[in-house]
């Protein structure tokens, strides 16, 4: 209750230039009054034309990883204070692409989230099982396992964001059934109460994993979900315009 929704728009490693530009000015022009907040994360290079696109709206703007340093000798990183630069406001974290890609590890999320926190920016950070965590009946204790392991103390202080993507339904079309959607956010919800107090309440957790036009009503209705993280469909702003109509 009284959380606002979140729309954000992971655009990963897609588009050109003028793509990201179109797309980030026809989300700016579509964006309806009073909709949920949009939030969309495009490319490093775009950061900059992209903002320049969203000026004057609300859409806010966010980057999808970050380096834990400041600065420093760390060829082909990006740091926080250069993503603020630029105009960032979110920074996704730990999205299990770069935890596979990547290797990144729960501690090396934290760090980041830390960073982020530091600058005054909010980290979204991505929490999720694999296929075979789920059929072995561990969804819920790799999740709580990962934001224990991911979240940094200021997280709660910091209005953080949760994104609870399970892998397997990353881009394949696939999603849990309702009620397994629920239950995990019900899970998030008790452990960010456990750890944070009251402010856990009120922290929004994202659903995310082949949202659409077509199934985020039925899914943004559901019980402490307080928006998604969308991809693909975020690629095409009048699919991310119905999702955020969906609230
Ligand atoms: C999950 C999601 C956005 P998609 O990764 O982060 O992507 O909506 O394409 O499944």
């Amino acid at each position: 209750p009284g959380v606002r929704p979140l729309i954000a728009g992971n655009w990963k490693m897609h588009g050109s230039l003028s793509e990201a530009r179109s797309l980030a000015g026809a989300v700016a022009q579509g964006k309806a009054q009073g909709q949920a907040d949009l939030l969309v994360c495009p490319p490093y290079p775009y950061l900059l034309p992209v903002q320049g696109a969203l000026a004057g709206s609300d859409v806010a703007l966010g980057a999808q990883d970050c380096h834990a340093a400041a600065k420093g000798a760390h060829t082909g990183d990006v740091s926080v204070p250069m993503l603020k630069d630029c105009g960032a406001r979110f920074v996704i974290l730990g999205h299990s692409e770069r935890r596979a890609d990547h290797g990144e590890s729960d501690a090396a999320v934290r760090a980041k989230a830390e960073a982020v926190l530091g600058e005054g920016l909010v980290p979204v950070v991505c929490v999720g099982e694999s296929e075979a965590q789920r059929v072995a009946g561990e969804a819920e204790a790799v999740v709580a396992g990962q934001l224990a392991g991911s979240l940094p103390d200021g997280f709660a202080a910091a209005g953080g964001v949760v994104a609870y993507e399970p892998v397997w339904a990353i881009g394949t079309g696939r999603t849990p059934t309702e009620a397994d959607i629920a239950a995990m956010h019900a899970r998030i919800r008790a452990e960010l109460v456990g750890r944070f107090g009251a402010a856990g309440e009120t922290l929004r957790i994202l659903y995310g994993g082949s949202v659409k036009p077509g199934n985020a009503k039925a899914i943004l209705a559901l019980p402490h979900v307080d928006g998604a993280l969308v991809g693909g469909a975020s690629l095409v702003a009048e699919d991310f315009l119905a999702i955020a109509s969906a609230v």
